[in-house]
């Protein structure tokens, strides 16, 4: 098992945006949790991807080739990871604030957010806060879940909470965060009703959020 993880873990740094899927497949064939494939193979991939570029031996085009390559293996995930068992448990207006274009800590939520039966509505990345306020007020959404990848874009989230604030429709929605460089602290301090550092606690999140709704 450990060789197909980091067979993995390697095709997701070298980009292999080819030959992810079929290895993530036979790993899934051979028994592999989902989970594991996920966490072990493929953040973790990602994680070093991200220490590369730190180091300056990765620049810009690595880190994109890399990020095609883990999204053609979630594709595969997907299924794997989703459990179709459960009714309709609420909507969430799901997007990457203004200014950021990380998208897979994104779609992993909302992949994960549609596996435990939300209806989603993704407005993708570099969301602009009025694009925000029209989803909000068009959807009859009950949560919006911002996320954001870079220091710089974290503020874009504060922005966002004003921009629904003064369109007066704040109180009709409950607002939860995430990302890697977010924190609790910082979530209260925008005034955010919760945050999560991770896909799987995103759903519980949304799932409380909801019920105290
Ligand atoms: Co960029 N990038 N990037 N990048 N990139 C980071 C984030 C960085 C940490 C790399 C580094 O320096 N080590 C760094 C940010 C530094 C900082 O701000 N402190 C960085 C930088 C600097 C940049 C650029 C500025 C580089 C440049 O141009 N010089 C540039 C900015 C572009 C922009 O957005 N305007 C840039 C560009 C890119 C690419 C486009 C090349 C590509 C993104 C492609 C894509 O997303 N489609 C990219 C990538 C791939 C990364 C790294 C390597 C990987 C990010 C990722 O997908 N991780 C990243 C390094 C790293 O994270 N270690 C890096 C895997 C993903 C599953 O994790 O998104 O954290 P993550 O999601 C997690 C949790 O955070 C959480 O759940 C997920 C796990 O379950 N989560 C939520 C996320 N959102 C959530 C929302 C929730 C709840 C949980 O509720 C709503």
């Amino acid at each position: 098992m450990a060789d197909r993880i980091s067979e993995i873990k390697e095709a997701v740094i070298d980009g292999m945006q080819k030959v992810v899927p079929g290895k993530v497949q036979q790993a899934l064939d051979e028994g592999i949790g989902p989970e594991t494939i996920l966490n072990e193979a493929m953040i973790n991939g990602m994680a070093e991807v991200g220490q590369l570029f730190e180091d300056g031996e990765f620049f810009v085009p690595e880190m994109l080739v890399a990020a095609r390559a883990m999204a053609a293996g979630m594709e595969v995930l997907k299924p794997y990871l989703q459990q179709a068992d459960i009714k309709a448990t609420g909507k969430v207006i799901l997007g990457t604030v203004q200014g950021d274009l990380h998208d897979i800590g994104k779609n992993l939520v909302g992949m994960m957010l549609e596996g435990a039966a939300f209806e989603v509505i993704d407005l993708g990345t570099d969301v602009p806060p009025e694009k925000f306020v029209a989803a909000v007020k068009e959807s009859g959404a009950q949560i919006v879940a911002m996320s954001a990848l870079l220091t710089t874009t974290m503020p874009a989230m504060k922005t966002t909470i004003e921009a629904l604030e003064n369109a007066g429709v704040r109180d009709q929605i409950k607002i939860m965060v995430g990302g890697a460089p977010l924190s609790d602290q910082y979530a209260k301090e925008i005034h955010a009703d919760g945050y999560s550092p991770d896909a799987n606690r995103a759903v519980s999140l949304a799932k409380s959020l909801i019920a105290a709704a």
